[in-house]
């Protein structure tokens, strides 16, 4: 092949979000549109890191990426990349993607030095719908802001990009190396197994004869749920062939895309056939439903975890997960380094830091922040709210990995009952947490693609409160006398202990004496609109009042919230989107 110059010029808005370019697909097949993103994300790593780099391209499967994927291909050989690494099918779930950055190991010896990952996550694919790209590191993460924040500046002055020519399409449904020949010497393109190096790396870090013992217990039954995205490749070869669950416990494992016409976002509004199986259903009443059940979004990094009729916040999961690693997952049974979660997660997790006196981080949304402490080997587990959790095993969360990581959970506390005695179930390990670390009541509401100019006006007007916290106490208590006192108001801002980088505007937040915060932020992942997220916390130590209804125990807080904000007054809204 040889290398072609095309003439272009810049498209308004190419930032990349909270994770990644994320727009509709008809903004995605405008000529240029991908092939400017893509010079631009060159341009900002350098010759340095592109001339005879190794490249992953693969995602989540949804519509466009198979385009994608060849457009990219041609521009990295154009550019002079040596290799590009697509798992098969194009698919490899964003934390296969981490994986095979850091672990696998080329026919040639090769290693990876980053990634194209193609998804837009939770949000909805086909024609219609959305379409992403990120780009991830060597390291397996998602590029630093200072590398999104040159790719975006490269984007608005970009002239040309290069593209090969001559270079004919790959085959990505079958495995193999091939070869082409291009200025710079030879080109491979390699396609893959989408899980064997995922399984691998899962295989190092927990006992799976110990859950495989769990899951073919008689007592015992399980609902795995990938709605439709790429975990569901993953799921089968992991639970069924590997695990030896029935076939019958994965739901929505054959990735389609367009998600099913669905929304690939686990939770308890997205999720239905998971939600009714569970027995957690409004509408629809399940007379036996699995021990556990578990869901996934579209591109495999989240999680949603489930007991028989009953939810596990994610906030709590990771709070769990970190009490109870070092017995039950054998990767961790040296002890943990530290552990960190995400601003708006609820402290669950710092009480489980202190108790086991831990490290503990509180870093901004989005998972960039955790890579920097685990590349200096200062935190373990991590997690956010919005049903993300993962370990320093990879740069990404990790939704297959949360389940294992439950799975070992339920195989050490039930390793003496599944000859006799009783199960101890996930609601039953979640409510002796609670006894043992108190419980954080926690609620999170989304408006869902608000009107931009409003959303803004609804945040100026919050921070402008800030200014005086007797004004703000004066106004809580005329809405309701039952709420304790704000203590601090702020901005969030993050200054990141290993780089010294700064974050700022990164959510505004209302601190009550009593432990309880209302946290409000402006999503950074949707594709339209805006879209703001409320998000509602309570501790509670007394061991008398943690089995209360979740939103009953929050109801004052949210009438506080939602009056303090005028959130139906600038966003027209009486009720969110979502609810979880
Ligand atoms: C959301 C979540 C955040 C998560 C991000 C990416 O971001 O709140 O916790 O890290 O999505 O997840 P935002 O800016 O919309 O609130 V994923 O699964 O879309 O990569
Ligand atoms: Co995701």
């Amino acid at each position: 092949f040889k290398v072609t110059r095309v003439e272009t010029t810049p498209f308004e808005g190419q930032k990349p979000g909270t994770s990644g370019l994320r727009k509709k697909v008809k903004v995605f097949i405008q000529p240029h549109y991908l092939q400017n993103f893509v010079q631009a994300t060159f341009n900002a790593l350098g010759a340095d890191r592109v001339k005879g780099a190794t490249l992953v391209v693969s995602g989540d499967g949804r519509y466009y990426s198979k385009d994608a994927i060849q457009i990219i291909t041609k521009m990295a050989a154009a550019n002079g990349v040596r290799r590009v690494w697509i798992g098969q099918n194009g698919l490899l779930s964003t934390p296969a993607v981490s994986a095979v950055v850091r672990e696998r190991v080329g026919a040639d010896g090769s290693k990876a030095t980053g990634a194209f990952i193609l998804t837009a996550s939770h949000n909805p694919g086909g024609p219609h719908e959305d379409f992403g790209i990120k780009y991830n590191m060597e390291n397996g993460g998602p590029a630093p802001e200072g590398i999104t924040n040159t790719i975006y500046e490269n984007t608005t002055t970009i002239k040309e990009y290069m593209i090969a020519e001559g270079l004919p399409d790959v085959d990505i449904s079958t495995t193999g190396v091939s070869s082409f020949d291009g200025p710079e010497g030879k080109f491979n393109v390699d396609v893959f197994d989408s899980t064997s190096d995922y399984l691998k790396l899962m295989k190092s870090i927990f006992d799976f004869p110990s859950m495989q013992k769990v899951l073919s217990s008689p007592k015992f039954s399980f609902c795995y749920d990938a709605l439709h995205g790429v975990a569901g490749v993953h799921a089968k070869r992991i639970f069924v062939e590997e695990l030896g669950a029935n076939e019958s416990s994965l739901v929505n494992c054959v990735p389609k895309e367009d998600f099913g016409g669905g929304h690939p976002d686990p939770n308890l509004t997205y999720a239905k056939e998971l939600v009714a199986r569970m027995g957690l259903s409004k509408t629809h009443s399940e007379p036996n439903p699995p021990e556990f059940g578990a869901a996934a979004d579209g591109d495999g990094d989240r999680n949603m975890v489930l007991g028989k009729r009953f939810f596990v916040t994610p906030s709590d999961s990771v709070a769990i997960i970190a009490a109870n690693s070092v017995q039950a997952i054998p990767y961790f049974s040296g002890g943990l380094k530290g552990v960190a979660r995400s601003m708006p997660t609820s402290a669950a997790l710092d009480v489980v830091a202190k108790h086991l006196n831990l490290k503990f981080f509180e870093v901004p949304t989005g998972w960039k922040f955790f890579g920097n402490l685990m590349d200096a080997g200062m935190c373990s587990i991590c997690g956010e709210e919005s049903f993300g959790t993962g370990s320093d095993h990879i740069r990404e969360k990790d939704g297959i990995w949360a389940v294992l990581a439950w799975l070992s959970i339920l195989a050490y506390k039930n390793k003496d009952n599944l000859g006799g005695g009783n199960l101890v179930t996930v609601e039953d390990i979640v409510r002796q947490h609670w006894a043992t670390y108190g419980r954080h009541y926690y609620t999170r509401y989304d408006y869902e693609n608000v009107d931009a100019g409003g959303a803004k006006e609804l945040m100026a007007h919050l921070v402008k409160l800030q200014s005086s916290i007797d004004q703000v106490n004066k106004i809580i208590k005329g809405i309701r006398s039952d709420v304790s006192n704000v203590v601090h108001a702020d901005e969030f801002e993050y200054k990141d202990p290993v780089d010294g980088s700064v974050s700022k505007h990164q959510g505004i937040r209302y601190l009550f004496e009593d432990g309880s915060r209302l946290v409000f932020r402006l999503s950074g992942t949707g594709s339209e609109g805006a879209t703001i997220r409320l998000y509602i916390e309570q501790y509670e130590k007394d061991s008398s009042k943690i089995g209360r209804d979740s939103q009953e125990a929050l109801a004052p807080l949210v009438e506080v919230a939602l009056k303090l904000s005028k959130m139906q007054e600038y966003t027209g809204r009486s009720a969110p989107t979502v609810e979880e």
